[in-house]
């Protein structure tokens, strides 16, 4: 599979602001953000969809909601509430295919999404 813009925030060929780290995943601030807090939280190994998620990644999945969980009380978020949604193809809104948890906090958010 191609590399995606994520490989090389990952390893550090593109700069990004980079809000935590671990040796399984990594959260930094959306390029392009939809709310005052806008993270993206990613898994360091690349799956490219919803869709290729495999029983033995759930561990990992499960792991970037407890990042989400962290950054949040990090961020002020927490208590006031934020939103983690991860996009699934084209008209599930993805357009980077590395799968990634959008947080957004620090407004009121709207419900649904259009
Ligand atoms: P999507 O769910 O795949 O559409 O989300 C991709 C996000 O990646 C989107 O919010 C972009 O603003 C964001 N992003 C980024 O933070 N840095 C980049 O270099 C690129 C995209 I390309």
């Amino acid at each position: 599979m191609a590399d995606t813009i994520f490989d090389k925030i990952i390893n550090r060929d593109i700069k990004a602001d980079i809000v935590y780290e671990d040796e399984q995943a990594l959260a930094f601030r959306d390029i392009n953000p939809q709310a005052p807090l806008h993270v993206l939280i990613i898994p360091k190994l690349r799956i490219a969809t919803i869709n290729d998620i495999e029983p033995e990644h759930e561990a990992l999945v499960g792991h970037l909601f407890s990042i989400a969980r962290k950054i949040a009380r990090d961020e002020g978020v927490a208590d006031d509430g934020y939103r983690v949604v991860m996009n699934c193809n084209e008209a599930g809104g993805q357009s980077v295919y590395h799968i990634h948890l959008h947080m957004l906090g620090g407004r009121m958010l709207g419900w649904p999404p259009f």
